[in-house]
């Protein structure tokens, strides 16, 4: 903490997670997309490694080191003003990977790490494959470190244990077990296309800490049901990188077939549109401040 007045971005995202109702989190991949979603009135940016991967052309499996993740979470938290949560899959390795880490992320001004409690390497949970879990007491064992490293930033131990098909026991039990090794909150993650899993999950827990979800496949649910439920925060992990793909398809099919750009002008975004997200107009009134300067210290020096 720096006071009240300038709280770090670790506290900031500790208040998101423990003030009444839902905090909003939309998933970034680069600078420009964490700006649209501050834009938008989003309150933390989550640095997807789904989106991380998928810009990269890679699948969501560990393909990409910690350092090409924490390169693009440190680009996003340099680009806004609101804190950044980044996916740190199951922590890149083993406890001494984790240690390791939350010192680099905490150094480049992230607020805070999710870590799962999947085997190295992760497959994105969506996928169809190899969804085993890591035993308890390893996962415990980086929760443990984790929160020993740094007192500030926030470390989310997020269950697989449904997506892995363990059931609802097993969450329950790794969630009391995360919370006695130091976790500040649980991601109670689910493939299902109904809420009912999470539901079930927060109405059982009985533990202390704010609860986390990310409601891809169960997307009917709303953020209203989810403040009411007892959620902290929905992640909203890649819509944003969903909707630019299918706006880049049309746009790039629309050029080929009509061998034209013309019409396509008004569903597109200015050129305007992107030198503000780029901050031009003030790198433009930076430049002319220093350059009128300048030549005032060199005339009078004359
Ligand atoms: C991500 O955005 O990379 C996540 C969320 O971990 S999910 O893709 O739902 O696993
Ligand atoms: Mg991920």
């Amino acid at each position: 903490m720096n006071g009240q007045d300038n709280p770090t971005p670790a506290q900031r995202l500790r208040d998101l997670l423990h003030a009444p109702g839902l905090a909003q989190v939309m998933g970034a991949h680069s600078p420009l997309s964490a700006r649209l979603a501050e834009e938008a009135g989003f309150e933390a940016i989550w640095s997807s490694g789904l989106e991380i991967s998928a810009t990269a052309g890679v699948p969501d499996a560990n393909i990409l080191t910690m350092t090409e993740c924490l390169n693009t979470a440190a680009g996003l938290a340099e680009a806004v003003n609101v804190p950044v949560l980044a996916d740190c899959d199951s922590g890149f390795g083993n406890v001494n990977n984790v240690i390791h880490m939350v010192r680099a992320y905490e150094a480049c001004g992230i607020a805070g790490v999710c870590v799962e409690d999947k085997r190295f390497p992760k497959l994105n949970s969506f996928v169809e494959g190899n969804q085993d879990l890591a035993p308890v007491d390893d996962f415990a064992a980086k929760i443990c470190a984790a929160a020993d490293v740094s007192d500030e930033l926030v470390v989310i131990a997020r269950l697989e244990a449904l997506i892995s098909g363990q059931g609802m026991d097993e969450a329950l039990r790794r969630a009391e077990v995360y919370e006695r090794a130091g976790a500040d909150a649980l991601l109670i993650h689910s493939k299902r296309a109904e809420p009912d899993e999470v539901f079930a999950f927060r109405d059982t827990y009985t533990g202390q800490l704010p609860v986390v979800v990310v409601p891809t496949t169960y997307n009917r649910v709303t953020a209203t049901e989810l403040a009411d439920r007892g959620f902290a925060m929905a992640i909203y992990a890649n819509q944003a990188l969903r909707s630019s793909l299918k706006a880049m398809r049309d746009t790039l099919a629309s050029i080929r077939r009509d061998g034209t750009t013309h019409h396509i002008e008004g569903d597109i975004a200015s050129l305007n549109d992107i030198f503000a997200l780029q901050r031009v107009p003030r790198m433009l009134e930076q430049q002319a401040y220093y350059e009128s300067l300048g030549r005032k210290i060199a005339e009078n020096a004359r």
